[in-house]
């Protein structure tokens, strides 16, 4: 998969050199291109954004760097490409998935400031994601997180194992985990995790699970 980023502080996006995704990057598990939109406005003064029409507080992002930028890397829109934005449809595990198994390439524009003009969303965006009801000073850390979730679907970025325990906890939150010391600070772990016995465990975990999400998201089990 290739992911492209389209935004006007690609520096941000030094935290997915980090951790998991920035191994899965340096072994070509995935390819990510940060591009600046600044690179492509033709503005003499490299300016990107400007006053709203109608009026109103702060910037909105002009639609012809957004365009030709989005044209250069994608000229024959052969990328599905997303914008992040409060407005668009929720974000979930299963849309994750889908986008990991069936798109080659993502284009994800982020908006800042007040926004983006309409006319670069309706010309050259397939579709809006929100990551969640709240509003950020910009899309980039939406951004991130969408690369987060998927790279960990794509094959070699996380041990298989990993993904199977996932799909096991189908729709439950996770069941607590410990590590080493047996104590801390007068807290103990449960016996039943220090006992081997399999069987045990896996019931144990389940049950926890269940309790866990009736108590925190019973919106879950419906
Ligand atoms: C700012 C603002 C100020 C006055 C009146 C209306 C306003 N709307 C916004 C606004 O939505 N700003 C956005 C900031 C513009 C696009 C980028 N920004 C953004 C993306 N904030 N939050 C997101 C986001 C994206 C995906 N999922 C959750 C939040």
């Amino acid at each position: 998969m290739k992911i492209t980023i389209l935004t006007l502080f690609p520096e941000m996006f030094s935290a997915l050199s980090e951790s998991i995704i920035g191994r899965a990057r340096r072994e070509n598990k995935f390819v990510l291109d940060v591009i600046d939109i600044r690179k492509y406005t033709e503005d003499k003064h490299l300016k990107c954004d400007d006053y709203p029409f109608g009026g109103g507080a702060g910037m909105v992002m002009m639609a012809q760097p957004i365009g030709s930028a989005i044209e250069a890397v994608d000229p024959d829109h052969t990328a599905r490409r997303i914008y992040l934005s409060p407005k668009g449809r929720p974000l979930t595990q299963e849309k994750v998935i889908f986008l990991a198994e069936a798109e080659e390439d993502l284009v994800l524009l982020c908006g800042h400031y007040e926004g983006v003009d309409q006319r670069a969303i309706d010309l050259f965006i397939d579709e809006e994601i929100s990551i969640g009801d709240y509003v950020l000073t910009g899309g980039e850390l939406p951004a991130m997180v969408l690369v987060d979730c998927v790279a960990r679907y794509l094959d070699g970025v996380l041990s298989p194992a990993s993904l199977v325990d996932e799909s096991f906890s189908e729709n439950l939150l996770e069941y607590p985990q410990y590590t080493r010391p047996v104590e801390y600070r007068g807290l103990t772990v449960p016996e039943v995790l220090r006992s081997g016995n399999h069987a045990e465990i896996d019931k144990w975990r389940r049950q926890q699970a269940i309790a866990l999400t009736k108590k925190m998201r019973p919106d879950l089990l419906k």
